[in-house]
């Protein structure tokens, strides 16, 4: 009498098991280092809803900002490995790891975030390198250009000396030919630096000011229209290979409007910063003298022909990388 109805009840489970097996979303889990108040998070979230609108909910993005499952240095290898399916590296963290597309931190003189974001993602569709061959790339964006933010003012170059600042990359050379200390370290660790005192300021762009309330300890800001930070948004290989042909392509699709995104975004967002850094802490910007801006291209010069020598050493035809971003850049500015 009752072997039928558990039957029955047993068999309608197992149905509902498949079912709900088959409907049910692929959740995506995306990691990043900086605070989710700040750029490199807000394009995350901004990413995780359209790709969740444009699957119709097949693909879930649970999303981990502030380190809370990747940091800065371990965000490439924890990727790599599958700790997180994807993640958020700013490529000047890891020297000596992206020989090609670390062009894009030169001291070129990119005019704004969208340029140089667009830029970044037409050399790495046109030159694929073999440095981020094992993962796959979603999505590629740069900081705005990079300027002083300090608790001293920078009036002058001849106030750099001996100045401690936090940076990273090509900034950190750049830092030394202007006498002043480069302090290497992520963002993520900048807070705290600044607190303790360890540096008097940082060179990166105006978005801090308010994203991490730098504005409150930095009142002076100098325009030096340094370098950009090139990102890259990567997902584990297996992970990528596994996902339905319709997901990839609407995962593909988003790649560049993604970073044409987060550029706008980033240039806007600059502007907003920086009035209400004057509004909120009474800042002071300071900019320098045409004679001033040549002494920083003149001392500036060498660190090109320094990426060429690496991306020689690895392999790589650095004439034709270096020619073909400066003419996407002039493309994109034009
Ligand atoms: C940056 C990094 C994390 C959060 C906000 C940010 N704004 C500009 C940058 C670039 C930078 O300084 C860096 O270290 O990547």
């Amino acid at each position: 009498m009752r072997r039928p109805i558990i039957l029955l009840a047993a068999a309608m489970t197992l149905v509902c098991l498949l079912a709900a097996t088959a409907m049910a979303a692929t959740t995506l889990t995306y990691a990043n280092f900086p605070p989710a108040t700040t750029f490199p998070c807000i394009q995350m979230e901004h990413w995780k809803e359209e790709v969740e609108k444009r699957t119709g909910g097949a693909l879930a993005i649970q999303t981990f900002p502030g380190s809370t499952l990747l940091g800065a240095k371990n965000m490439l290898r924890g990727v790599q490995t599958g700790q997180a399916d994807i993640g958020c590296i700013s490529l000047p963290y890891y020297p000596g790891v992206f020989p090609a597309m670390s062009v894009l931190n030169l001291p070129v003189a990119f005019t704004s975030t969208k340029v140089a974001s667009l830029t970044m993602w037409d050399v790495y569709q046109k030159h694929r390198p073999a440095e981020l061959g094992d993962v796959k790339v979603l999505t590629l964006f740069t900081s705005a250009p990079s300027n002083i933010m300090s608790k001293e003012p920078v009036r002058q170059l001849s106030d750099l000396k001996g100045m401690e600042l936090r940076a990273s990359g090509s900034i950190l050379n750049i830092l030394a030919g202007l006498g002043a200390q480069g302090v290497g370290m992520p963002m993520s660790q900048t807070p705290e630096a600044l607190q303790k005192g360890v540096v008097k300021g940082l060179v990166s762009s105006f978005d801090v000011l308010k994203d991490f309330n730098f504005a409150e300890l930095c009142r002076f800001e100098t325009i030096t229209n340094m370098p950009v930070y090139p990102f890259a948004v990567i997902m584990n290989k297996a992970c990528w290979d596994a996902l339905p042909d319709d997901v990839k392509k609407t995962l593909d699709d988003l790649g560049r409007e993604q970073a044409q995104w987060t550029g706008e975004y980033l240039d806007k967002h600059i502007n907003d910063s920086l009035a209400w850094s004057k509004e909120q802490y009474q800042v002071e910007v300071f900019t320098l003298t045409e004679a001033e801006h040549e002494e920083i291209r003149v001392k500036s010069a060498g660190l090109v022909d320094e990426w060429k020598g690496e991306a020689a050493k690895a392999g790589l035809d650095a004439d034709t990388i270096l020619n073909d971003m400066l003419a996407f850049k002039a493309k994109y500015e034009a």
